[in-house]
C-alpha cells in the first residue's frame, strides 16, 4: 500500500537525479522557488551610464572602425547584473549608435522592433520603407519589425542615438528573422515628412491601413512637439506624485503603444520636486535630455546630468529628485506585458 514517503537521505535523493538526467528529467522540486519566486526577481541590478564615459569611448571606436565594417557601431549597455547578455533590462537591449559624416550603415530589415532616440549632434537620417527623417536630438524614432532600415550622415558632426530594441523578447519565442537589403542604400519613395503629415495631426487618409502592422505609421515624433507639451502641460494643475507630468508617445491608429513590445515615454518634473517612490513590473531605461537630479532605484542613488541613461529593473522602486527642471525620455516592455496581463503597478 502506497503511504508518504519519509524524509530520504541526500545520497538517494543524488542517485535518482544522476539516473533521470540520462534520461532527460529532472526534479521540479529542487527549483520551484526559483521558477515562481513570490514576487519578481532578476539578476538586473539599478545602473547608470554617464555620457561623460562613454562619449570618449564612443569616438574612439568611431577611429578604430566604420559604419560600414561594423554594420551598426554600437556601444552596447550591459546591465552589470547580466554581463555578455547584450540587455540593459531582463527583456530589453539599450545601446548608443555613432554615426560620422559621410557613412552608411547599410540597409536591412529585421523582426526585432528597434527605437531610436537621438542624443547628440544633427544631420543624420534614418530611412524607413522608403521615407527618410532628419534626426535631431531629443527625436523619438521608430523602426518597426520587418522594415527595410539604413541610416547616413550628409551632415557635418558626430551624431548619436540610443538604440532600444526587443532582442530577448523576439529571441524567448525563438521569431528572429534577418535579412540583408541588396543594395547598400534603400531607394527613397516618399519625401521627408510625409507620414508625419498623413497621421501626426490628429487627421488620417480615408481608408487608412496601417502600413506598419501593429506599430504607429508615425516613425518620427519630433523633439519641439513633446517639449511644447510639456511645458504646456506644467502650467496647468499639479504634477502626478509619481511621476510628474509624464505622457506615452501613442500609435494615432489605435491611441494605445506606439510599438507592440516597447512602450516610449517623455516626462518634465519640475525644479525642487521628488517624485514618490513608484514600482512595475516593466523594467524601465531612462535617457536624460534636460535637467539633473538625482535617481534612488532601490536604496541605490546616482546623480544624474544631460544624455546619461540610467535603468530601474522590474519592481525596484524608483524616485527623482530634480535638482533642475528636468526632462526625461523613457522606454520599457509595458505593452508586451499588457498584451499577456501580466503588469503591475504599485505607488507608495
Ligand atoms: C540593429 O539592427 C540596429 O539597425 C541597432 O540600427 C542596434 C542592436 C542589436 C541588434 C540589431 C540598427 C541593434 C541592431
Amino acid at each position: 500500500m502506497a503511504s508518504v514517503p519519509k524524509p530520504h537521505s541526500g545520497a538517494a535523493r543524488q542517485d535518482l537525479y544522476r539516473r533521470i538526467e540520462k534520461h532527460n528529467f529532472a526534479p521540479l522540486w529542487e527549483v520551484y522557488h526559483e521558477l515562481i519566486p513570490d514576487q519578481p526577481m532578476t539578476p538586473c541590478k539599478p545602473a547608470i551610464w554617464k555620457w561623460a564615459d562613454a562619449r570618449p569611448y564612443l569616438m574612439e571606436a568611431g577611429a578604430l572602425i566604420t559604419a560600414k565594417e561594423a554594420l551598426r557601431r554600437v556601444l552596447v549597455l550591459q546591465n552589470p547584473g547580466m554581463r555578455g547578455e547584450a540587455c540593459i533590462t531582463q527583456s530589453l537591449f539599450a545601446g548608443y549608435q555613432l554615426i560620422l559624416p559621410g557613412e552608411i550603415a547599410p540597409s536591412h530589415r529585421h523582426t526585432q522592433s528597434a527605437l531610436r532616440f537621438v542624443l547628440e549632434g544633427s544631420g543624420a537620417y534614418t530611412a524607413v520603407d522608403g521615407e527618410r527623417t532628419t534626426m535631431h536630438p531629443g527625436d523619438f524614432i521608430i523602426t518597426p519589425s520587418w522594415t527595410w532600415h539604413d541610416h547616413g550622415h550628409e551632415g557635418s558632426e558626430p551624431v548619436v542615438w540610443l538604440d532600444g530594441l526587443d532582442v530577448r523578447i523576439v529571441r524567448t519565442f525563438a521569431a528572429q528573422f534577418h535579412e540583408p537589403f541588396p543594395e547598400e542604400v534603400q531607394p527613397v519613395s516618399r519625401g521627408e515628412g510625409a507620414s508625419l503629415a498623413r497621421y501626426g495631426n490628429n487627421l488620417k487618409p480615408l481608408g487608412a491601413v496601417a502600413p506598419f502592422g501593429k506599430t504607429s505609421p508615425i516613425f518620427s515624433y519630433p523633439y519641439g512637439r513633446s517639449r511644447e507639451t510639456l511645458a504646456r502641460l506644467a502650467k496647468e494643475g499639479d504634477p502626478d506624485p509619481c511621476h510628474g507630468w509624464k505622457m506615452e508617445f501613442i500609435n494615432p491608429l489605435t491611441g494605445g503603444h506606439a510599438m507592440p513590445t516597447i512602450a516610449a515615454f517623455i516626462q518634465l518634473i519640475p525644479k525642487g520636486f521628488r517624485t514618490q517612490p513608484y514600482r512595475s513590473t516593466d523594467g524601465t531605461v531612462y535617457s536624460v535630455v534636460e535637467g539633473s537630479g538625482r535617481v534612488t532605484v532601490a536604496g541605490e542613488s546616482f546623480d544624474f546630468g544631460p544624455r546619461d541613461t540610467f535603468v530601474a529593473p522590474s519592481w525596484m522602486p524608483l524616485s527623482i529628485e530634480a535638482d533642475a527642471e528636468c526632462v526625461l525620455f523613457s522606454f520599457s516592455d509595458l505593452p508586451a506585458q499588457d498584451a499577456l496581463g501580466l503588469w503591475r503597478e504599485k505607488r507608495a
